[in-house]
């Protein structure tokens, strides 16, 4: 490891926590993601109103994970959350196609908010069990992933409940935010 990366490595393990907030839909898998991090079970959940946050162990790092509920209502409180943040995992349900075009309006409004510019984006495309699923590509696509600008990210497809793909969006974030990528 160079200087400039140990230094990087050191200051975010030096740091208290990584803050990362899981966004998306209701219904798209937030909480039962953060809780198969957290305790490695699939929990049964109820719609979010509020907030659910947990401490994620990874790699000699912590990640202090906030799921926010994603219900209408409720997204216009993700804002507060904002500050502050290195990371978002993005959390769509991939089989359901109809409302990827209000996804994909939410996460555009989402990076352009200035308190998030510097923050990494993990997408799960999740749900990838069911039959009706979208491929990653076509959720890539349909996001306008590839229209990003001034942006480290990269998507993943996930399976909350068979715990698919979770620890491959956080391998990558890990290699993104110790600047090993
Ligand atoms: N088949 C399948 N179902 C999943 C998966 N992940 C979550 N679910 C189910 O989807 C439903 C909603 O999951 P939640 O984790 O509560 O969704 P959420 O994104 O937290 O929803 P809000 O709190 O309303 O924003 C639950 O019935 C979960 O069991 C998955 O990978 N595959
Ligand atoms: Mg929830």
């Amino acid at each position: 490891m160079g200087l400039m990366l140990s230094k990087v490595w050191t200051s975010l393990v030096g740091s208290k926590e990584i803050r990362v907030l899981i966004l998306g839909l209701d219904n798209a898998g937030k909480t039962t993601i953060l809780y198969k991090l957290h305790m490695g079970e699939v929990v049964t959940t109820v719609p979010t109103i509020g907030f659910n946050v947990e401490t994620v162990q990874y790699k000699n790092l912590r990640f202090q994970v906030w799921d926010l509920g994603g219900q209408t209502s409720i997204r216009p409180y993700w804002r507060c959350y904002y500050q502050n943040t290195n990371a978002i995992i993005y959390v769509v349900d991939s089989a359901d196609s109809e409302r990827m075009g209000i996804s994909k309006q939410e996460l555009v409004t989402m990076l352009e908010e200035e308190e998030l510019k510097d923050a990494a984006l993990v997408v799960f495309a999740n749900k990838q069990d069911l039959p009706n699923a979208l491929k990653q590509e076509q959720i890539a696509e349909q996001l306008g992933l590839a229209g990003l600008k001034n942006r480290q990210w990269a998507i993943f497809k996930t399976s909350a409940i068979k715990g698919d793909g979770l620890y491959d969006g956080l391998d990558w974030l890990v290699n993104t935010l110790t600047g090993q990528s």
